[in-house]
């Protein structure tokens, strides 16, 4: 019995002009995506075709929040104003056809947002979270009753697992190449050592690496460690002195200085946002006492997003395969190569000023 219906089914998924009654009154659209360490940030899939009448369902099923909004002639509003995240018209069912601003706001891991499209019409809309450029958008296209080419639910869900799975493979060779980054190591004249480049987080069209390149590093205490955000989503790089969440009320992008000695473990830091296009694009942290200190992304640390930096008890004792290469640079923190790799740290130095200097407008958190 399952299988006929199972065949039945498919039949149906596959003949898109059929009757009416295969024509779907509702539609569910997938936000995004994703698993630990990236975010796929699209519609899934970014344009769908529904008679008039039909109730649209947008879900999200990952921990990256976004926002389903029409424009409908208005002005989005900026990032940051007071309320720009909220939703137009909480817990109602809105009729939309074209004119003024509906927004979903905020929609989290599970969250849904629905909307009814009585008018025949094309109607466009983005995420204001991911507003880009590029932006994460969608198109609805509304037509009357009886016109071929509807999708079915089946047709949306596989065209959306489709996408979704070469989005993430992308996503995964962008990663693999920010993992080749090089680490730079630069002798203080105290003795101690500054780290350099350590990437947070990549990008690939409107989606992201949420992850710190290299995740782990060995240093001395004394040491400063240099984060670079070189993509314009902010990452900031927080400490929770052994406990299992921010302190409550935290805004996880507002700076918590460590100690002028250096952090040794003790209590809640945070470097603040930091990314390309932002005020800052860089933040550092000086670390003042051996131990083993895990971070994490204040914003992304649901999405798996961390690392842990271990702070061996003095230059004399560095920790074994990480340092003592008398301030060579290592590759992505593993494997001592010879001086003249120096170079390719300068040109990846270089390479990383050109993106500031043309890096995009800040965005939207
Ligand atoms: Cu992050």
């Amino acid at each position: 019995m399952f299988m006929i219906v199972a065949t039945l089914a498919a039949i149906a998924g596959a003949s898109p002009s059929g009757s009416a009654s295969a024509q779907a009154a509702s539609l569910t659209v997938t936000i995004g995506g994703g698993e630990s360490g990236y975010a796929v940030n699209l519609f899934l899939p970014d344009t769908v075709s529904v008679v008039e009448g039909t109730t649209l369902t947008w879900r999200n099923p990952w921990f990256e929040g976004h926002q389903v909004a029409f424009l409908g002639g208005t002005t989005a509003p900026a990032p940051g104003t007071p309320g720009a995240s909220a939703p137009t018209n909480a817990g109602q069912l809105v009729d939309y056809q074209g004119v003024g601003f509906l927004s979903s706001g905020t929609l989290r891991r599970n969250d849904t947002f629905q909307a009814r499209f009585p008018k025949a019409g094309i109607y466009q809309y983005l995420c204001l979270t991911h507003r880009g450029p590029p932006a994460q958008s969608g198109t609805v296209v509304v037509v009357p009753a009886g016109t071929p080419g509807i999708s079915t639910q089946a047709q949306v869900d596989a065209a959306a697992a489709k996408t979704y799975a070469d989005t993430l493979a992308t996503l995964k060779a962008e990663a693999a190449t920010l993992a080749k980054n090089a680490v730079q190591r630069v002798p203080n004249a105290d003795g101690t050592a500054t780290w350099r480049v350590l990437v947070t987080g990549g990008k690939v069209g409107t989606s992201d690496v949420q992850q710190f390149f290299p995740p782990t590093l060995a240093i001395a205490a004394g040491d400063t460690v240099v984060w670079e955000g070189r993509t314009p989503v902010p990452h900031p790089v927080a400490f929770l002195g052994g406990a299992r969440a921010l302190p409550a009320g935290a805004n996880p992008q507002t700076p918590v200085a460590a100690p002028a000695a250096g952090y040794a473990g003790v209590g809640y830091v945070n470097t603040g946002s930091f990314g390309a296009g932002r005020p800052a694009t860089t933040a550092s942290m000086k670390f003042a006492a051996a131990g083993s200190y895990p971070f994490i992304c204040a914003l992304h640390f649901d999405q798996g997003m961390g690392g842990v930096v271990t702070v061996a008890a003095s230059q004399a004792a560095p920790a074994p395969g990480k340092t003592g290469n008398a301030g060579l640079v290592e590759r992505n923190g593993d494997t001592p190569l010879a001086v003249t790799l120096g170079l390719l740290g300068a040109a990846i130095m270089v390479v990383a000023t050109a993106r500031r200097v043309t890096g995009r407008p800040p965005r939207r958190d």
